[in-house]
């Protein structure tokens, strides 16, 4: 039985974790989470309120923890893990190998392939083992594709060839046994040449039994552009027994938005929620951000904006309402 909660606020977390009751074979512990960068009062208390899953959206990256060779900056990443541990939220790690996002000081040392894996194996034991049962998932392989499905040419591919992504995964699991260890990308949430080249990824690390547990779909959609196979596409790579996430949900829409695009915009949170909830290995649903004030999306879209389920005054869009009647099919 879900705890009763007000029909406006603390929606979006159904029972604090146990959504055991929202489909057959779910996990036990499905989460509703937010990705924050700035955290001022009012982002902790709807956080608090609504969420019991946060996200680093940046504190967690290899420029913010070791921008020079050891020389480690722990402070953001540390006080986001210790927040959600006072207020019974659990953590999604973001990201340990990823093309975007690094320092300089790899790349640019000349390492040879060999000294690379340790590097990259240091890295990743230093970062788990830090956060060692404070995190249930970790995007241990973030955006390795490009759009064709072939992999993406990182320093990681061209150094260390496509075999850098299992080794990741399997120090990642040899570091820390208890977070599920996630490959996360965009693009992926349709049937289409991108997640056809995870998904034959996915399936040859299952056979090779590298500990990959999840898949993460980032899901940045364009408002009414929900791609129509994304439930079916989910559930191909649950069939494979993997878990699967929605972790960077956002939906932006050409400034000024009009009441219909809002509307539009709360079906799609709608959807979206729905997708994963409706296939039986869905883990949870975050969003990339809490309020409008703090979206990566006007900075990186121009003339695109209004993407999360609040606003920058901290009200509730009715985004909101279509996330949280995702997240409560019998509400
Ligand atoms: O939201 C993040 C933004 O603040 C950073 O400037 C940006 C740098 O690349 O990364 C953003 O988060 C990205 C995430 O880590 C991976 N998926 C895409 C996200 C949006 O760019």
């Amino acid at each position: 039985m879900r705890p009763p909660r007000s029909p406006v606020h603390g929606n979006l977390t159904a029972g604090r974790g146990d959504w055991g009751d929202v489909a057959p074979a779910s996990p036990p512990h499905r989460r509703s989470g937010a990705a924050l960068r700035n955290r001022p009062p009012p982002v902790t208390t709807v956080l608090n309120r609504e969420f019991n899953s946060v996200t680093a959206e940046n504190a967690m990256k290899w420029d913010a923890l070791e921008p020079s060779r050891n020389s480690y900056n722990w402070a953001a990443a540390d006080r986001l893990v210790n927040h959600a541990a006072a207020h019974n939220q659990g953590v999604r790690g973001h990201t340990l190998v990823w093309h975007y996002q690094n320092p300089s000081w790899p790349a640019n040392g000349n390492f040879s392939a060999s000294e690379l894996n340790t590097i990259l194996r240091k890295h990743i034991d230093t970062a788990l083992g830090r956060y060692k049962g404070k995190i249930y998932a970790w995007d241990v392989v973030n955006e390795a594709f490009n759009e064709d499905g072939s992999m993406r040419n990182s320093l990681w591919q061209g150094k260390l060839g496509s075999g850098y992504v299992a080794n990741a995964l399997r120090w990642g699991h040899a570091a820390d046994p208890s977070p599920k260890l996630y490959i996360n990308d965009y693009n992926i949430e349709a049937d289409n040449a991108k997640s056809d080249g995870l998904y034959n990824l996915a399936r040859q690390l299952l056979a090779q039994g590298v500990p990959l547990h999840g898949i993460g779909f980032q899901a940045h959609f364009v408002v009414g552009r929900l791609p129509s196979s994304m439930k079916a596409n989910l559930k191909r790579f649950s069939d494979l027994g993997l878990e699967v996430s929605i972790t960077e949900l956002d939906v932006r829409i050409p400034m000024p938005a009009s009441s219909a695009e809002l509307a539009q915009q709360s079906t799609d949170y709608k959807t979206a929620t729905e997708n994963c909830l409706g296939v039986p290995r869905c883990a949870g649903v975050t969003v990339w951000g809490i309020t409008d004030k703090y979206s990566w999306v006007p900075g990186t879209f121009s003339g695109y904006g209004a993407a999360l389920p609040y606003n920058g005054s901290y009200g509730a869009k009715p985004a909101y309402q279509g996330l949280s009647d995702g997240l409560n099919p019998q509400a």
